[in-house]
């Protein structure tokens, strides 16, 4: 075990970044304690400075669907490093991942990479409201697309409402664009669109959600939306940043066969390097510059290294013929039920919500489908449950409202000693 300690480097990140991180879920904040500094990473272990090693259920929010430092992505991006690190032109390798993308997304014709998550989503509403000529956009309350302003939005009270800033720094003019709606809430959907339909540019959803804990779609929640954009001329934008190639090769939409009009991706398709992706038909895509008016840009889109590592992992995900997938769903009931079993024994009142190695785990009676509830969950009990399970050596996310992740490297073994982990606490 190092000599070096947490708490040491937490007290020396926080000289140099704003609450010691640069990303604030890292800092703990929801659960107090002192965020563990990641030394290195290998199938579903992460291993801290001081040498503590737990299994991972955050796999970096979603990237790590094969497990860390799977060696077929290190050897991409090793050798790609050989050829440089970034030239700011165009690379054959860009088209090797388009064509992957495309072939493994249903309704994708065309792509534009960014260098994350937020840019993709960012441009794709700049996008749609490019195309429409329209500036309102719908988003649902408890879902998350990155950190652009028009995003950063709380729902006022009520049920569909204009939102007003949920951070300082966000014009109210801006965020006056943007209408918040409960998740699964179609009726407060239809009423909106039904009086400013014509105004609206795009709805935008996670179509299963992970940034409120993972809330499922209501059924025909989706395809009531897909409905009310077609008849009001709308884009439909399905934000799978998460859900991409996570839930199923083709995303969401092809779990659920429903088409948007725009989709965005990030974290898988960048095999754990930066990367983001706005994707979909041509007539749309064509839209952008240099060839349509709507400008986007980015100097490390499309970054070799981030290229090399997304092509490694679609390649190995579109390989197996949806073996990883059927993998990843047992593994998911080993979990759950696992989980469960230890709950119940303590007689805690809990819900789970999950698709495949995607999951969330609510201490509230459920069911858990849209903010408000999850919101119910007893977040006493579950900074309690963090802390436990980190002192047993499993590493969950730390916030009650985020999704958790299996990946392919985590065995039965590994999966069934975090649930004998669950067993061994005092809650
Ligand atoms: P990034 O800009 O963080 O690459 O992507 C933003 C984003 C967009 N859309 C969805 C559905 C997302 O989940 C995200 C980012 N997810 C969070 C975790 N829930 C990233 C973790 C963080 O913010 O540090």
């Amino acid at each position: 075990m190092s000599d070096i300690r947490n708490e040491d480097l937490f007290e020396v990140a926080r000289q140099f970044f704003p609450g010691g991180v640069n990303s604030p879920v890292r800092a703990f904040g929801s659960v107090g304690g002192t965020p563990r500094f990641i030394q290195s990473a290998a199938g579903c272990r992460i291993t801290d400075a001081e040498g503590s090693e737990y299994i991972d259920f955050v796999g970096s929010w979603g990237p790590m669907i094969l497990g860390h430092a799977h060696p077929g992505i290190l050897e991409a991006i090793s050798q790609a490093l050989q050829d440089g690190t970034s030239f700011g032109a165009p690379t054959e390798r860009e088209n090797q991942l388009a064509s992957l993308i495309v072939q493994m997304m249903p309704g994708v014709e065309m792509v534009r990479l960014t260098s994350s998550g937020t840019e993709a989503t960012m441009s794709a509403l700049r996008l749609a409201r490019g195309i429409t000529e329209r500036d309102l956009c719908i988003k649902f309350e408890g879902c998350y697309h990155g950190h652009a302003d028009s995003f950063l939005v709380a729902a006022g009270s009520g049920a569909a409402t204009h939102g007003h800033p949920s951070s300082p720094g966000v014009p109210s003019a801006t965020a006056d664009l943007t209408c918040v709606v409960p998740y699964n809430d179609l009726e407060s959907v239809t009423d909106f669109m039904g009086e400013k339909g014509d105004q609206v540019a795009a709805i935008i959803v996670e179509p299963i959600a992970g940034n409120m804990g993972c809330v499922l779609p209501a059924a025909g929640f989706l395809e009531g939306l897909r409905e009310l954009c077609t008849q009001h001329g709308a884009m439909l934008i399905f934000d799978e940043v998460m859900t991409g190639f996570r839930v199923h090769p083709g995303g969401a939409q092809g779990l659920l066969g429903i088409d948007p009009d725009l989709t965005t991706l990030g974290k898988i398709v960048g095999g754990g390097m930066p990367m983001g992706v706005v994707c979909g038909p041509r007539s749309a895509m064509e839209q952008f510059s240099p060839i349509g008016p709507i400008y986007q840009a980015g100097t490390l889109s499309g970054n070799p290294l981030s290229v090399a590592a997304g092509i490694a992992l679609l390649t190995e995900l579109n390989n197996s013929s949806g073996e990883i997938y059927r993998d990843l769903e047992a593994k998911g009931q080993r979990l759950e039920e696992g989980w469960k079993q230890a709950l119940e024994g303590h007689g805690i009142t809990h819900c789970w919500n999950r698709v495949g190695s995607m999951f969330g785990l609510f201490f509230t009676e459920g069911p858990v489908t849209d903010f408000a509830q999850a919101a119910t969950s007893d977040q006493e009990l579950f900074r309690r449950f963090f802390h436990g399970l980190l002192r047993e050596g499993v590493a969950i996310a730390p916030s009650p409202f985020e999704a958790g992740f299996l990946s392919m490297a985590h065995s039965d073994a590994d999966i069934d000693q975090s649930t004998v982990a669950i067993e061994a606490l005092s809650l």
